[in-house]
């Protein structure tokens, strides 16, 4: 070989190495740096015993192998029955002998069907490890957990692990179009290769399934919620029924989303009115046929009269009739209906942030049993921070379920490092005070404030075919800890952080210690540079890239940055107080008492709340103007921040992602730049304040800004 071609050859495999480690996700496996751990898992772990024959068992046997082998660098012993001790046994409740049985008897009492016990057990005197759950996807649970367990480094001398996931419904929804473009998608093209489906099944379909086990998501809406009724038709079906097929061992359930004309567009009827017996009928068929092929099919999420979407108030009916008749459709099989409750229109000259509670709230205890309401975590729509949704405390009769963008689609695309479970974890934790202090929104959505057979949370997937699944490396967190967040609502960010960063990247302390930081700070970074102190929806039109507060001319009104933030010669922000639009009513008596007074409303929400004047004292004694600067700038310095942490890693990462991340990091800076200059130049139009000691002034003029255009921005 000449040197040349030897050099290209080891580019090469260098390149594939390190891009199958972004591939890899969390699943990397390394092999395990400390001595002490190591030697502990090797003598706990000689040989596996699985109880288990089924597709899903034998998925949990190559993970354990995989991951076990991986991690310790030798294959642990498959054995066929249970014979000497320090054994890792796992099956099945109905596989347990009857000692195992006997043994897990209480622990099974305590969880659901998807739960899962690990423990550290004496079997006939011989200590062995058992991972056991009431089927094989439990146990496939809790093959993640184990591996999890020795991922992060943790001691499994004397396990003992009861958990169980406290959401039923624990899904992502893909907004990927039939033409593989996904909507609001920046992490490349649909997953779903439709024209080669049904017959050829991407290896990726099976790294997705995989990857989605791990963290305990079982449920996956294929299609965008601006529907194609194509999807229905049989020859998209075919192709459903072989990604459902393919995801099935995984424990991971199809849904489809339902375009509600359907029934004209594919059907040949006149109608699609949801009171008429002929349109009821049609979906009654149409579940039956999916049913046929997809027997565990989990049901439609419908985006009904948004945006343009057809629903059932073309016809003069509401959202009760349209959702209760697709209920009704496929309850025979089991089916639940998601049915969205992001409505909000032109025609409404209320505040935006208040229709979709005037237009739900009423229906509370109206809807069928197997209808769950998906409700976004703020009033607008995903924006870097939103007060929580007011429909969270106002509908005890409906089950509810919580809708987060994981794309990022307000918050720097793929490009910015924005760790989000500390969004959602804020959000999980905000008091809706429906039954007194303590009634959080984790509590509505797992049922636990009122009860409900459904519960669910469901992630707005970020995922395409980039070679890292996710664009930025970072991003894979926010799928996964989307994931742990949906098993345990109360599972604190931090330790999402810490396991992922493990899990992905490395145990070292030193390593561990300043990125876990940096992702813990970076949600706010992106606040303090885009939307500080409750400003909001001021982005760009169209593909929502980069600012835009000057926005004034979109035909909707509510599709203006200036109506949201309503800047003049007085001050700033939008007074949905009772002096203005009164959307705190819309809260539980003591939440709107904090929001509406201007004293005890807190400053992170201040002007989603209020019209502030300029010189308007925040708790800092700053002036409103110098306050909101400093934050800008604290949101720009922050970035710089993570720049300087991250480049204190390279020993710690591959060479690819750490160039990847550092580039990324670079982008985020001078993006964070951008939204800084630009917001500040249009704001002090307004304030006609000078810049505060300490806050950089922009190289550019707001013209300049202005003039930017991104006709080709993704996911638009
Ligand atoms: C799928 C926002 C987004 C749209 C999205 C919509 C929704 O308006 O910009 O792309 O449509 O929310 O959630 O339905």
């Amino acid at each position: 070989m000449t040197s040349l071609r030897f050099f290209f050859w080891f580019l090469l495999i260098s390149f594939s190495a390190s891009a199958q480690k972004d591939y890899k996700l969390w699943l990397q496996y390394h092999k395990i740096q400390n001595a002490a751990i190591a030697s502990e898992y090797k003598s706990n772990l000689q040989g596996i015993v699985s109880l288990g024959s089924s597709a899903t068992s034998k998925i949990s046997l190559t993970e354990l192998e995989t991951g076990i082998s991986d991690m310790l660098g030798n294959k642990p012993e498959v054995k066929s029955v249970i014979n000497g001790e320090n054994n890792l046994i796992f099956g099945a409740q109905t596989n347990l002998n009857s000692d195992l049985q006997k043994i897990f008897q209480s622990d099974f009492t305590q969880i659901n069907n998807e739960g899962f016990i690990i423990k550290s057990v004496l079997l006939k005197n011989k200590k062995q490890i058992v991972i056991t759950g009431k089927n094989d996807v439990a146990v496939l649970y809790g093959v993640y957990s184990f591996l999890r367990l020795m991922q992060t480094n943790k001691s499994i001398k004397s396990i003992n692990i009861v958990d169980a996931p406290k959401t039923n419904i624990r899904i992502l929804n893909h907004w990927d179009n039939l033409d593989r473009t996904v909507e609001r998608g920046y992490a490349g093209f649909s997953l779903w290769n439709w024209q080669k489906l049904p017959d050829f099944i991407d290896q990726r379909y099976i790294d997705y399934a995989r990857a989605n086990a791990s963290i305990g998501i079982n449920g996956t809406v294929l299609t965008n919620v601006n529907a194609n009724a194509l999807i229905l038709t049989p020859q998209y079906l075919e192709k459903v029924t072989a990604l459902a097929n393919v995801f099935r061992p995984y424990g991971i359930k199809v849904y489809l989303t339902a375009r509600f004309s359907a029934p004209i567009e594919i059907g040949g009827l006149k109608t699609a009115d949801p009171k008429d017996t002929e349109v009821a009928n049609w979906w009654k068929e149409k579940a039956k046929e999916i049913y046929k092929s997809i027997p565990d099919f989990g049901g439609f999420l419908v985006k009904a009269n948004s945006e343009g979407q057809p629903g059932p108030q073309n016809y003069g009916r509401d959202h009760v009739d349209g959702a209760n008749m697709l209920a009704d459709a496929v309850a025979p099989f089991g089916g639940v209906i998601m049915w969205r409750a992001f409505v909000y229109s032109e025609h409404d000259a209320n505040d935006r942030a208040k229709q979709a509670y005037a237009e739900f709230q009423p229906y509370d205890g109206k809807f069928r049993d197997n209808v769950i309401v998906q409700v976004k975590n703020g009033a607008i729509d995903f924006q870097p921070r939103e007060p929580f949704h007011p429909l969270f405390g106002a509908m005890p009769k409906t089950p509810l379920m919580m809708e987060f963008q994981i794309t990022q689609e307000y918050l720097g695309f793929s490009t910015h490092l924005v760790f989000l479970p500390k969004l959602f974890q804020e959000v999980l934790e905000s008091e809706t005070y429906q039954k007194g202090k303590g009634s959080t929104i984790a509590k509505v959505i797992d049922g636990s404030l009122n009860p409900h057979k459904l519960t669910g949370i469901a992630g707005v997937s970020n995922i395409g075919n980039d070679l890292n699944w996710t664009g930025h490396p970072f991003a894979q967190a926010n799928w996964y800890g989307f994931g742990r967040l949906a098993w345990n609502p109360y599972l604190d960010a931090e330790i999402i952080a810490d396991e992922w960063l493990r899990a992905t990247f490395s145990n070292d302390e030193n390593f561990i210690k300043p990125v876990k930081d940096m992702m813990l700070t970076s949600r706010e970074a992106v606040v303090n540079y885009m939307t500080p102190l409750g400003l909001h929806h001021i982005m760009d039109t169209g593909h929502h890239y980069g600012p835009g507060p000057w926005v004034s001319n979109l035909s909707r009104p509510e599709w203006n940055p200036t109506y949201y933030h309503k800047a003049d010669k007085n001050g700033i922000g939008f007074d949905r107080s009772k002096t203005g639009t009164n959307a705190t009513a819309q809260y539980a008596a003591e939440g709107e008492k904090i929001f509406d007074n201007l004293e005890t409303c807190p400053e992170k929400d201040l002007l989603w709340f209020h019209h502030v004047s300029w010189d308007y004292k925040l708790k800092s004694g700053q002036t409103l103007w110098n306050g909101m600067a400093l934050k800008y700038q604290e949101g720009v310095n922050q970035v710089k921040e993570m720049q300087n942490t991250w480049s204190k890693t390279k020993k710690y990462v591959d060479s690819e992602r750490y160039k990847e991340v550092e580039m990324l990091l670079a982008i985020q800076y001078k993006e964070a730049k951008w939204w800084r200059d630009a917001c500040l130049l249009y704001f002090q139009q307004y304030s006609g304040k000078e810049l505060p000691v300490g806050v950089e002034k922009s190289t550019q003029t707001l013209e300049y800004f202005k003039s930017l255009k991104f006709p080709f921005a993704p996911g638009n």
